[in-house]
């Protein structure tokens, strides 16, 4: 997961850093030392010290290239200011890098804004100017994906919801075919019940063919128990009787499976607005794939005109070399990501955490 991304960003921030040092290189030849500076500063091309730089390790090498800027600039700065025209190449180099790797276009848009004002605002300092640049491009990554709605604690809500007056916690999952809604219904249900929480299944999908015998396989591998109906039955009864039943035995939290649908089928959007009705949803979870890549947050934003998304659950993440969706999801959809799924076992649901999104596409700061 989002291997394309890191390798594309190492490289346009390893590209610009030489960038700088050679243009540092032929700078050393248009600027004269100061007089005062003379006697101190090294004689460029002096053969000798030119072996001695050769022997040197690559690191320390770099570092005296850079600490040539400070011959250079340093009698009248202590840092360097990146030229407008490197930081244009860099952020254009990113651009595509982001659009490639399926970024919305409005949240790379973003993330460059943020990033030309905090390199336009950075003093550099010429030994570490990569350390600087990953640290620019982080907090300016940071800031766009903490906007939008935050998230909220998935299993400490249902927590509470399970213990309140109104019990069970009523989760819904929606969204299109084949994304991994009746697995993740699978990873909560374990989860749940690892925290303590007992949970029964409603095998609302009575649709898609085996999908019941798919919610009862899980179910049953889990342990948790699930209430079904015959296939063509009403989604929304089933969830009622899995609500009834969960109130009749002290459980704790109903998580609804539903069928795979299009937000552009009006028949099946109304079949799930009627189950909202009915079953009264605490936290609706859309479940989108994450190689859906742009795609997704259109979908959701057009399921989200006939039913109230709390949060998204971004799976395959394990699947996806580019990723770019994790990134733009929520700055275009304004709702929060909840978790990846990041695999096919129980326990291969992650929360989200955007520092751990940056620290896959960064380099080390180091
Ligand atoms: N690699 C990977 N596979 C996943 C993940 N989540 C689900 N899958 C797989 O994706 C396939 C579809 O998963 P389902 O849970 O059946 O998806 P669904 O959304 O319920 O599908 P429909 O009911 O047909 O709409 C299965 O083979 C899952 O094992 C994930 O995070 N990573
Ligand atoms: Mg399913």
């Amino acid at each position: 997961m989002f291997d394309e991304l890191k390798k594309r960003f190492s490289s346009a921030i390893r590209g610009l850093v030489k960038h700088e040092e050679s243009a540092v290189d032929s700078g050393n030849e248009a600027v004269q030392p100061a007089p005062a500076e003379a006697g101190t500063q090294p004689v460029a091309n002096e053969p000798a010290k030119e072996a001695k730089r050769e022997s040197e390790p690559r690191e320390a090498r770099k570092i005296v290239k850079l600490s040539a800027e400070t011959r250079i600039k340093g009698i009248l700065l202590k840092s360097v200011a990146l030229k407008d025209s490197d930081i244009d190449g860099f952020l254009e180099n990113l651009r595509l890098s982001l659009l490639q790797a399926d970024v919305a276009y409005s949240t790379a848009e973003d993330f460059l804004g943020a990033l030309r004002e905090n390199l336009r605002a950075t003093r550099f300092d010429s030994r570490s100017i990569q350390a600087q640049l990953v640290n620019s491009v982080r907090a300016s990554m940071l800031e766009v994906l903490g906007r939008g709605k935050p998230g909220f604690d998935f299993y400490g809500r249902i927590m509470e919801l399970s213990q309140g007056s109104n019990a069970p916690a009523r989760v819904l999952f929606l969204g299109p075919n084949g994304t991994g809604k009746t697995t993740t219904i699978a990873k909560v249900a374990h989860r749940l019940k690892l925290t303590g929480v007992s949970t029964v299944l409603s095998a609302s999908d009575t649709f898609r063919a085996a999908a019941i015998e798919q919610t009862e396989f899980h179910a049953m591998r889990v342990g948790v128990p699930v209430i079904k109906s015959s296939y063509g039955a009403d989604p929304a009864s089933v969830a009622f009787d899995a609500i009834a039943y969960a109130k009749s035995h002290s459980i704790g939290a109903v998580l609804i499976d539903t069928a795979g649908r299009q937000e552009t089928n009006r028949n099946l959007i109304s079949e799930v607005e009627k189950i909202v009705r009915v079953a009264k949803p605490d936290i609706t979870v859309y479940v989108g794939e994450s190689t859906s890549g742009n795609a997704i947050a259109e979908q959701i934003l057009g399921f989200s005109k006939h039913i109230k998304i709390d949060g998204i659950i971004l799976t395959k993440l394990d699947c996806d070399a580019k990723g770019g969706s994790a990134l733009s999801i929520t700055n275009v959809t304004g709702i929060p990501v909840l978790f990846f799924g990041t695999g096919e076992s129980y326990d291969a649901l992650m929360p989200y955490d955007p520092n751990f999104i940056v620290d896959s596409i960064l380099p080390a700061a180091g």
